[in-house]
């Protein structure tokens, strides 16, 4: 994998705003399972699909999936993320979560998400890390001053709540209630 260009960077941003939360805005409508045909995502954006290829193979997170049909289409979508204002089905198996999963956030929420638990908020869900460092990135994209959560997960699936992997390796569930959650001590 090499790093993207600040160009790439931005399509990919394009993209991915495109897949998870405006399909409209490109003029596309994303089937029930969240895929649109590439054909159609390259004309709507202006990409060849060298350009889109050299962005979905070195993506840092592997945001997006395609599919190579029998009919030789190939088509696209975001492996997560979506908004829960785009109706999309993942069609993710339930799946069984390790012992603990991490959360990041800004350490300004912490107060909140100690009394409330964690909510999917816009998101259709909760993005859960399989490790602190991860959970630290995350984190960072709102704040450099980042808090990190210890899930209980193993102990929220034996309580009947559901968890799924995505394509790319995020743990995906609908809530965190406050009682399975632990607040991690991190280095500065
Ligand atoms: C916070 C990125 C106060 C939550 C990442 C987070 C991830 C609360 C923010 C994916 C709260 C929601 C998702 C409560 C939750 N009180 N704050 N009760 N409950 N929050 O972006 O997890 O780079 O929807 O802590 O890698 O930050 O886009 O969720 O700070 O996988 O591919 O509310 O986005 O992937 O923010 O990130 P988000 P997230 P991409």
């Amino acid at each position: 994998m090499t790093a993207l260009t600040r160009e790439q960077v931005r399509a990919s941003r394009r993209i991915s705003m495109v897949l998870r939360h405006r399909p409209e805005s490109a003029g596309l409508r994303l089937d029930a399972n969240g895929w649109v045909p590439v054909a159609d995502l390259l004309r709507a954006l202006g990409l060849t699909r060298a350009e889109l290829d050299v962005i979905v193979e070195n993506n840092d997170k592997s945001r997006f999936a395609i599919d190579r049909r029998a009919d030789d289409a190939d088509w696209i979508r975001a492996s997560q993320g979506h908004s829960s204002r785009v109706a999309v089905d993942l069609g993710l198996p339930p799946a069984d979560p390790p012992a603990v999963l991490f959360h990041g956030t800004p350490v300004s929420n912490v107060g909140s998400i100690r009394r409330e638990g964690l909510r999917s908020r816009s998101r259709h869900h909760v993005h859960l890390s399989k490790d602190v460092p991860t959970a630290l990135v995350v984190g960072r994209r709102r704040s450099a001053e980042v808090a990190v959560f210890e899930v209980a997960a193993a102990a929220m699936a034996e309580s009947g709540h559901v968890f799924h992997r995505s394509d790319n390796g995020v743990w995906l569930t609908s809530e965190v209630p406050a009682g399975y959650l632990s607040l991690k001590p991190t280095n500065p």
